[in-house]
């Protein structure tokens, strides 16, 4: 793989916002200003590319929900089957009496990937879901 050439250029901010920058690069560990800069745009490059419903994602979907629910796990199942292209894998945790927690690897269009889980995320007794996904391609 060839390298890819890194450019500089300069950034003109309010010295308050860059105050609050450097406190989170201290605080949350990143390397530099530029580093958290870079990652924050590659995260709106992947927003932007998950917006593009043929663009290949990658990714994993973490739900969690009321396993007691009456014909959850059963809609569940099935959506995931409806979708199977799109589940690389998933993983089952058995948190509680009540509850489960499931996480989805992702591998697909950014259609499926997305259409997947906002069906999922619709069921009742899904406590918590977060989606989280970049670009393969
Ligand atoms: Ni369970």
């Amino acid at each position: 793989m060839t390298e890819d050439p890194v450019t500089r250029f300069g950034v003109t901010m309010e010295q308050s916002l860059l105050q609050e920058i450097d406190r989170l690069v201290e605080e949350r560990g990143y390397a530099s200003r530029s580093d958290f800069l870079r990652r924050l745009a590659r995260r709106a490059v992947t927003q932007r590319k998950f917006e593009d419903e043929e663009q290949r994602v990658v990714g994993t979907l973490t739900l969690l929900y009321e396993h007691s629910r009456v014909n959850l796990g059963h809609e569940l199942t099935t959506i995931q089957h409806d979708y199977a292209r799109a589940v690389a894998s998933s993983l089952h945790v058995h948190l509680s009496h009540d509850d489960c927690l499931e996480v989805l690897v992702l591998q697909g269009s950014s259609r499926d990937v997305r259409e997947l889980a906002d069906q999922l995320r619709r069921l009742r007794g899904v406590k918590f879901s977060e989606l989280s996904v970049a670009a393969s391609s």
